[in-house]
């Protein structure tokens, strides 16, 4: 009887022993997923060629930084779909991803070769259902500012919106927690703090620039 409760708790002793090992092996790689997010430093270097750094983006934005609370944060989709939806942070990040190296030119005459990271704008349309009449996307930002590019162009282009770049997550002054990536289109068309994106059927409306005399097409001239 004593031999067989002896046994007994020796094997309960193995067995306890063993979950205690198995969880706190997996709390210490979860642990260690998120300090390599801390620490996360500015990548430098691209397929052998120097990056920009985030410093060399100059804020020229009509009201300053603007500060974005995540956890209020909606991008409101709607106009011409099928399914107008307010997306939270992490469900934009829940569409496919992609890193594209662009150079981001301003009209002020100064550039930046960045990394960025997004998701494609077409995975944004695909769950709010464009009807076949939209033709234009105009974006909205926290801070006024609007801009607009042809849905065939955002297509064509498969345009992101990003969240990082040179792998980390985007500051407040350059657009967090999201930034259009506009390629071959003039800084005006990369909208900061975008929260909202219309699907219209209006080719002609402006946005803030574009109303005080830019050009509507905005084409990096090479
Ligand atoms: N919301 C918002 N987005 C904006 C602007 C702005 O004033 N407000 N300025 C644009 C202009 S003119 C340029 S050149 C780029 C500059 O981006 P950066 O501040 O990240 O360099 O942002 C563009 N996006
Ligand atoms: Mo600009």
């Amino acid at each position: 009887m004593n031999k067989q409760i002896y046994r007994f708790s020796l094997l309960f002793f193995i067995f306890i022993l063993l979950i205690f090992t198995a969880t706190s092996c997996g709390s210490n790689n979860s642990s260690g997923g998120s300090t390599t997010d801390q620490t996360a430093v500015q990548i430098k270097e691209y397929n052998g060629k120097n990056l920009s750094s985030i410093s060399d983006v100059k804020d020229v934005s009509i009201k300053g930084p603007q500060n974005v609370d995540i956890t209020t944060y909606k991008l409101k989709m709607d106009g011409l779909v099928e399914n107008p939806t307010d997306f939270t942070y992490d469900e934009v990040l829940k569409n496919e991803k992609q890193t594209k190296e662009v150079v981001l030119n301003c009209v002020e005459g100064w550039s930046a070769d960045i990394l960025w990271e997004g998701v494609f704008l077409s995975g944004l349309f695909d769950k709010v259902k464009v009807k076949p009449e939209a033709n234009t996307v105009i974006f909205y930002s926290v801070d006024g500012y609007t801009t607009t590019l042809p849905l065939s162009t955002i297509l064509d282009k498969k345009l992101i919106l990003a969240d990082k770049m040179n792998g980390v997550v985007l500051p407040a002054a350059n657009g967090y927690p999201f930034i259009l990536v506009a390629e071959d289109k003039l800084g005006y068309k990369w909208i900061k703090w975008i929260n909202r994106i219309e699907l219209s059927n209006d080719p002609n409306y402006k946005g803030y620039w574009e109303t005080r005399g830019y050009s509507n097409e905005a084409d990096v001239k090479n």
